[in-house]
């Protein structure tokens, strides 16, 4: 099979058309939401899936540089909130610019990684999904997620993926596979992790891979760790038992003193020092303050302004190509109410507004950048 047709049968077998990610029981009431805000009809249809799938090919085929989007429907247990899976459903109203929408990948919401199942289930599970227990296609969201974007990668090198989230665990699952493929290319790529929280953590009740703790995970996977760099984190919890990982990392107190274009030139210096050809943006948006967006998963008090977070993404656009990102962590049906408690009991007076509508705006100038950049226009 050439690298096209396998990439369009994974494509087939993988994704769901977007909008219809998100798992749900019938006749719960989480149906109606999902029906209310469900953008395209479904492709259920052997028709609708074979004229989707003719498109995806007529699409991929062609010189343009439009960025594919995919919508990774995954809350994986993680957040205080939580809910992230409904995320890809909003954030894509919050797109304006071009792209392709790839859709949501299949997901089984209680699986993680295809490694962690014994061989029994994989092969029930493949039979369930593929009606083939030998199948060589994944199971988990996580193996899912690599195993296309790895497909993508290597079949189109030049194309650019955004990834919609869902937890922000899925982000060990393109970067590692991206890594992989990067240093098979012999281009050397950095990521740059917007985030409250390090997600730093060496496991979560024994789980290795988690919401906090994919990043820890992932940096097994650098030749040179440095080549992680997080900015925005101001989480309480910054203590990790044990050998803390040395990687750099930008506050938002140093950001909001020194301004964003100090801070990036010393991010850029040392990527080029380290001569970096490429980034990707890994963005959970817990990193701009809760006044801004309070809509995610884990919510945080002093973030970073809008403002601040663009001149960034900005400023390292001017510096790098951008060839993937993921946006994640958005969580649209959390009550003002509960917001509020969660960030200050005490706060009178202060009463944020967690309208899925306002806090879209914001995300929409963050993924106008990234999608531009994506797209090839920022240089
Ligand atoms: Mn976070």
């Amino acid at each position: 099979m050439s690298s096209l047709s396998s990439l369009l049968h994974k494509i087939e077998c993988y994704t769901k058309s977007s909008g219809h990610g998100v798992f749900i029981e019938e006749n719960f009431s989480s149906n109606l939401i999902a029906k209310r805000h469900t953008i395209p009809p479904a492709r259920h249809t052997h028709d609708e899936q074979k004229r989707s799938i003719s498109k995806v090919k007529k699409f991929l085929s062609s010189d343009n540089h439009t960025p594919l989007v995919i919508g990774v429907c995954f809350d994986g247990g993680g957040g205080i909130v939580g809910n992230t899976q409904w995320g890809p459903l909003f954030l894509r109203k919050a797109l304006q610019r071009n792209y392709f929408d790839l859709g949501d990948i299949h997901i089984i919401p209680s699986l993680v990684l295809d490694e962690y199942l014994d061989s029994k289930l994989l092969r029930a599970l493949k039979k369930h999904c593929y009606q083939l227990e030998s199948s060589e296609l994944k199971i988990s969201p996580l193996s899912i997620l690599s195993d296309l974007i790895g497909s993508i990668y290597s079949a189109f090198p030049d194309r650019r993926c955004l990834i919609l989230g869902g937890s922000h665990i899925l982000a060990y699952a393109s970067i590692s596979e991206l890594l992989r493929l990067k240093r098979q290319q012999k281009r050397k790529l950095a990521v740059i992790h917007f985030d409250a929280h390090h997600d730093l953590y060496p496991h979560r009740q024994g789980i290795p891979l988690s919401a906090r703790s994919w990043c820890h995970q992932l940096l097994s996977h650098f030749d040179d760790p440095s080549l992680l760099l997080q900015i925005g984190v101001r989480s309480p919890f910054l203590k990790i038992k044990g050998e803390s990982p040395k990687i750099k990392r930008y506050g938002v107190k140093e950001l909001h003193t020194s301004g964003c274009e100090e801070v990036i030139n010393k991010v850029v210096s040392h990527l080029q020092k380290k001569r970096v050809d490429e980034l990707y943006i890994t963005l959970d948006l817990d990193v701009v303050d809760p006044l801004y967006l309070p809509l995610v998963g884990t919510p945080e008090n002093d973030g970073l302004f809008p403002h601040e977070l663009i001149s960034c993404l900005r400023l390292l656009g001017e510096s790098f190509p951008l060839v993937g990102a993921d946006v994640v962590e958005f969580s649209p049906f959390v009550a003002s109410k509960l917001v509020n408690d969660f960030l200050d009991p005490e706060a009178k007076g202060v009463f944020l507004n967690p309208e899925p509508d306002s806090a879209l705006m914001v995300c929409t100038t963050i993924l106008n950048e990234i999608l531009s950049q994506l797209g090839g226009n920022a240089r």
